[in-house]
């Protein structure tokens, strides 16, 4: 075994964070459509994390904005002229789509894609398949650049995989690593991989909120990575229903813990025992589980108590979870983080963080953060501007205070000067993070 550690790739806040209510199934999303936004304090908020996490001895890495509003989308389903133009017209006549062409969403990072590290990996490398997002429309549209980011994130071919997304069908509809979930005994160990789906590709599908990831989608991931020990249980219908549209947002797991709302999965003795079985011989696994008595899904969703980031910090023997402010503010969710501390159990900390910006549109601490299992020789591969550090979080909030509005209302979407702003920014950012020439589609096409 070689030793590893679990590095945190944050996606940063773009500056068109806005409240346009996108996305089905999201409650936060549809309760705060029409909201205005305050993009400047989403981006420090999510360094303020990041800075956490890399003062507490995490490695931490930075994942660029996506260009916005994004007119390459716009162009190609017939909008013309120049780029304002495009912008224009899209508004005038078909806003719905727009309104998707600007939304910031690839700050959710835990939807970039769907790792395996080196240690489960046939070939002992670090395979990545980027999430073609496919059921929301503005998601959607994210798989491309994803591709563009991880490969320079992780440049080195020989130690890295960086996959195409799955086929854009349905039939594979992917949100990556947000309902997967590994444990093991040691983050470098061999560890037992959960692909966790929501309805099967074939399956008549009815209900008021969608599932977003098919069974499919999953297994066709863990054969092109070659992912060892897998296990693949079924998302609980009644958490889709209740609005937990992403597994994340009723389990997180590392180590040997899987912490788990018991609506998360459809046939939990089934998940329990399939890990069990994969984990023999490495580790025994430990699994906490919250009844609805205790966090009825209501709760649940408001307070995001599950969409916590689960850590192992260096001299610590115990987990630390951080969880979002809104789990404080929730006095069922917090009286069951603060029992988990007492009981003695796996989690021997809970830490709070501020992301409400990120909130509004459905997103905790978990969501802005992609993990990724890397050991020492891999951790010095990757592109070395993107390492978060202190000086790196005085330049982005330098850089975000500068350039990022504190202000957008939806209507303001619709400004012209917006895009002009955005890639202003963005521009500045390539050379921050080194991302190389024609990182955006507006650098590389003029
Ligand atoms: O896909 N919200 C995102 C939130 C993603 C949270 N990620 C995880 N659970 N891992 C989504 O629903 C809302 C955008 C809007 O409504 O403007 C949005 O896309």
């Amino acid at each position: 075994m070689s030793f590893a550690v679990e590095a945190n790739c944050d996606g940063l806040v773009g500056p068109t964070h806005s409240y346009v209510g996108l996305s089905p199934g999201n409650i936060a999303s549809q309760v705060n459509a029409g909201q205005v936004s305050d993009p400047r304090a989403a981006v420090l908020e999510g360094l303020s994390k990041m800075r956490r996490l890399a003062d507490w001895g995490v490695p931490q890495f930075v994942l660029p904005p996506h260009e916005r509003p994004a007119v390459g989308f716009l162009k190609s389903i017939g909008f013309a002229g120049s780029d304002s133009e495009v912008i224009e017209g899209a508004w005038k006549t078909a806003p719905a789509l727009a309104a998707a062409a600007c939304s910031a969403s690839p700050m959710w990072a835990a939807n970039a894609a769907t790792v395996t590290p080196s240690a489960d990996a046939a070939d002992g490398r670090v395979h990545l398949t980027p999430a073609n997002l496919l059921t929301n429309l503005h998601r959607s549209l994210e798989g491309p650049q994803t591709v563009r980011s991880l490969r320079r994130l992780f440049p080195d071919e020989t130690r890295f995989a960086v996959h195409d997304p799955l086929p854009a069908q349905p039939h594979f509809a992917d949100e990556g690593a947000a309902n997967h979930v590994r444990l093991c005994a040691e983050h470098g160990a061999p560890g037992v991989n959960l692909f966790v789906w929501g309805r099967e590709a074939w399956e008549h599908w009815s209900s008021a909120y969608p599932a977003r990831q098919t069974r499919e989608a999953f297994e066709a991931i863990q054969r092109r990575h070659a992912a060892a020990r897998a296990v693949f249980p079924r998302q609980g219908r009644r958490a889709i229903a209740g609005g937990a549209f992403h597994n994340d947002v009723v389990c997180v797991g590392t180590r040997e813990t899987l912490f788990f709302h018991e609506a998360a999965f459809e046939d939990r003795a089934g998940m329990e025992d399939g890990v069990r079985r994969a984990a023999e011989g490495l580790f025994e696994p430990v699994f906490v589980e919250v009844s609805e008595a205790d966090l009825p899904i209501e709760d649940l969703v408001k307070s995001y108590l599950f969409n916590s980031q689960l850590l192992v910090l260096p001299g610590e023997d115990r987990l630390v979870l951080l969880a979002p402010g809104e789990t404080r503010d929730n006095p069922r969710a917090r009286a069951v983080a603060e029992r988990l501390v007492v009981s003695n159990g796996p989690i021997g900390r809970v830490e709070y963080a501020d992301v409400r910006q990120s909130m509004r549109n459905g997103g905790g601490p978990a969501c802005l953060r992609l993990r990724v299992v890397l050991t020492d020789d891999e951790l010095t591969a990757a592109n070395q501007a993107q390492r978060f550090d202190a000086a790196l979080h005085e330049r982005l909030a330098d850089w975000g205070t500068r350039r990022y509005r504190d202000r957008l209302a939806p209507t303001d979407l619709t400004d012209p000067a917006l895009l002009v702003e955005s890639r202003e920014a963005l521009d500045e950012l390539t050379a921050i993070l080194d991302l190389g020439g024609g990182f955006y589609p507006f650098q590389r096409d003029g």
